[in-house]
């Protein structure tokens, strides 16, 4: 058994199968040893594509894909998506192949400082230091990744052809995320006996869905607390018959608006809200003064874990979880705007639906609308990075087959990552990918405007309009293999969203704006 047999072998003993790939000559061995049908690997035509399927695969599964990337530069183009997992807590495992050791010295035309550039965004890096240690180093990235961590693992090409022997039994060790500590618990349950003014209680991470979302929504109905999110987050369990969740705004003045009534903050799993961006004569921290805020669990604790001492402590374990209401939308008609496109999808939505959002201005303020739409996840950039959305949808398609994908994009986002439809075509994967076509890159212009700008010159303004050329996304994506519609009007673009739900494999809907 070879490295490279060595490390695949180790990925499936710790329950790594699916391998987002993109290679090259320094990792013909790994890719001899994905032959092993047990592994799944999923060819992307971009890395950025890779690490963004990584993401979206473990968004839906909360177990790591690996992804296998060819050297530093391989590396640096899926690095923005490693950026944006890494935000969300998504974990993964990078194996980046490199030289052999003795080539390194030669600086070869693919040489480069491939640690440097993988440090500050992987919460573990090891170069392997040769074939035998593979499966322990294998071991140690899944466990790491398994808690959500990016996890990078450089395989020299010597490690990889180099005699390994059978790779040692390693158990796959369970993450644990720890309660927070009863004394947090207890401080936070004496303002909610005594509130002294509304709290708002702000849910992220995994607190977002499932136990924890639930116990929130006990929490709500107990003491009228409000819910609510962050702008962005990494998936959210929404729809008919879950706990609403409200969302603080985006922009810094209706965000100091809709936090400005609260004596109370109480974070699960995130932190205090701050602006997206800072802006001349604009604060970053975006509550009031006179509010406190009051961590009940961090990121890596279990916020869950946290609701539940919490409702112990209050005496409301056993109240009924507030739930939202299903809400039957009609099908709009006439124009397409941001409203009708909101309804139009909340009309269409089927059941169990995945909804990647990349929005950006046309889906900004739509998310209202889909709340009591049928229940769906949704999965939003926590890093700000655009290229997001058809990776992370191609990702969660592979996580879960029986359930229709929905990817919204902006047409400039698209753009970055627009191969994930060739990929999509070629595992037949149920995504509708909706492009908003708008020709502009739309909330910049905005931006422009809040930083003061009055007016916005020829120059500045064509840096951010992309209607010349005009792009064509039905013909992109038919010469991706994925068939496409345009539409033109909110009925047009219900029947289109409606059409592809009912027929298996990918397709794209270009909203014309
Ligand atoms: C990697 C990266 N590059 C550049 C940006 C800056 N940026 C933010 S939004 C945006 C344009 C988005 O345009 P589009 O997807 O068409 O959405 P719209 O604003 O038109 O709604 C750009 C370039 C970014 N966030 N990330």
């Amino acid at each position: 058994m070879n490295g490279a047999q060595s490390l695949v072998k180790t990925l499936l003993a710790q329950g790594v199968d699916m391998c987002f790939a993109n290679p090259g000559t320094s990792e013909m061995h790994f890719l001899a040893a994905l032959n092993n049908p047990a592994m799944r690997s999923v060819l992307c035509l971009f890395e950025g594509v890779a690490t963004g399927a990584a993401d979206g695969w473990f968004r839906m599964t909360d177990t790591p894909a690996s992804t296998l990337l060819h050297l530093g530069p391989g590396l640096a183009n899926g690095l923005a998506n490693v950026h944006n997992a890494r935000k969300a807590g998504s974990g993964m495992v990078n194996v980046v192949g490199d030289h052999a050791s003795n080539h390194l010295k030669y600086d070869a035309p693919l040489a480069s400082d491939l640690d440097g550039l993988a440090r500050p965004y992987s919460h573990w890096l090891r170069r392997a230091d040769g074939p035998h240690t593979i499966a322990t180093d294998v071991a140690r990235a899944t466990t790491a990744a398994r808690k959500g961590r990016i996890a990078t693992l450089i395989l020299p090409g010597d490690a990889s052809w180099g005699e390994a022997g059978d790779p040692p039994d390693c158990p796959i060790e369970t993450p644990v995320f720890h309660a927070p500590k009863p004394g947090r618990v207890d401080a936070v349950a004496k303002i909610f006996k005594n509130p002294e003014g509304p709290i708002l209680v702000i849910l992220g991470g995994r607190a977002c869905r499932g136990e924890g979302l639930q116990l929130a929504g006990k929490l709500a109905a107990a003491t009228g607390c409000r819910l609510a999110t962050q702008f962005f987050s990494g998936r959210i369990e929404r729809g008919a018959g879950r706990t609403p969740l409200e969302r603080i705004p985006y922009f810094v003045a209706p965000a100091l608006e809709f936090l400005k009534e609260f004596r109370h903050i109480v974070t699960v799993e995130t932190g205090e809200p701050v602006a997206f961006f800072s802006y001349p004569d604009s604060p970053s921290l975006l509550k009031p003064e006179s509010c406190d805020v009051h961590g009940l669990a961090e990121k890596d604790e279990d916020g869950a874990a946290g609701l539940d001492m919490l409702l112990d402590a209050l005496g409301a374990r056993t109240v009924a979880p507030k739930r939202q209401e299903r809400v039957e939308t009609p099908v709009p008609s006439g124009k397409l705007d941001p409203q009708t496109i909101a309804l139009a999808l909340a009309a269409a939505l089927p059941e169990n639906a995945i909804v990647v959002d990349e929005s950006l201005t046309t889906g900004r303020n739509a998310a209202g609308f889909t709340l009591g739409a049928a229940p769906h996840d949704m999965l939003q950039n926590m890093g700000g990075s655009i290229g997001f959305s058809t990776p992370v949808a191609t990702g969660a398609a592979l996580a879960r087959p029986d359930r229709r994908v929905i990817s919204m994009t902006g047409d400039g986002s698209a753009m970055y990552t627009i191969q994930s439809l060739w990929t999509q075509a070629r595992e037949n994967l149920n995504v509708t990918t909706i492009i908003f076509a708008n020709r502009a890159y739309q909330i910049l212009k905005a931006e422009y405007a809040n930083m003061g700008f009055p007016e916005l010159g020829p120059r500045a303004a064509a840096m951010m309009e992309i209607d010349r050329p005009t792009l064509d996304f039905v013909a992109l994506a038919k010469g991706m293999g994925v068939p496409g519609l345009k539409v033109a009007s909110a009925e047009a673009f219900f029947r289109a969203l409606q059409k592809s739900c009912a027929e298996p494999g990918p397709m794209l809907i270009e909203v014309c704006l």
